[in-house]
């Protein structure tokens, strides 16, 4: 089985990645040096992919720091876009899920509801970087429901499932078939394939 190193603090991304990626033949581990995680910082941007490669940047310098070059990375970065709040919270998904939470997202909205998540997954394949986008369209929930997933699942209601479960009622495979994480992982599982990774 081929593995992919993943750079992320994040264990709920590394336990979606693994469940897509590992039934394709892909084992992804968590890239740490001396068994630890190392500290990643994000720079200020008003975009998700200059966040995501200014992550990568620094994966592949810590990969050259250990003579591992050659080796495979991945990160990512995502965010939540409500329609009714402009960019918000967006690039600082992050950090207003930490100050007020799913609750206090849920008091700032009325009646219209949508939003959507992207992800920029960026892959160094010990040669060249790679961009890989995924989107995901929905709704914000009227409130929290779910105790799976991690972050805002508990209130993000996906477009394309069958029913109105958020995703933290959905087990990590039926998320991962309408995700936006999903879909980046996917088309980055279609280039491997067509790159003879
Ligand atoms: P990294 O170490 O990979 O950067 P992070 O948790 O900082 O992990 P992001 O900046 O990409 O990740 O994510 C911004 C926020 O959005 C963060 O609080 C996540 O928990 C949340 N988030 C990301 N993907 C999500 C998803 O699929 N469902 C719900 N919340 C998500």
């Amino acid at each position: 089985m081929a593995t992919l190193n993943f750079l992320t603090g994040n264990a709920g991304k590394l336990a979606e990645a693994q469940t897509l990626l590992s039934p394709l033949g892909w084992e992804i581990q968590s890239f740490e040096i001396d068994g630890e995680i190392p500290d990643v910082i994000e720079p200020q941007s008003d975009n998700l992919t200059n966040v995501a490669l200014a992550k990568i940047a620094q994966g592949v310098e810590l990969l050259a720091s250990q003579n591992r070059l050659e080796e495979s990375l991945l990160v990512e970065d995502s965010g939540l876009f409500i329609d009714a709040l402009p960019e918000f919270p967006g690039v600082y998904s992050a950090q207003v899920l930490q100050s007020i939470g799913c609750d206090g997202i849920l008091r700032l909205l009325d009646a219209e509801r949508s939003a959507h998540f992207l992800t920029v997954a960026v892959l160094w394949t010990g040669e060249v970087v790679e961009v890989f986008i995924g989107r995901c369209d929905g709704q914000i929930a009227m409130e929290s429901r779910g105790d799976g997933g991690f972050g805002y699942d508990p209130i993000f209601i996906p477009l394309a499932g069958d029913d109105d479960r958020t995703f933290a009622e959905m087990t990590h495979e039926e998320k991962s078939a309408c995700s936006h994480r999903g879909r980046a992982l996917r088309a980055l599982y279609d280039y491997l394939n067509e790159n003879g990774a």
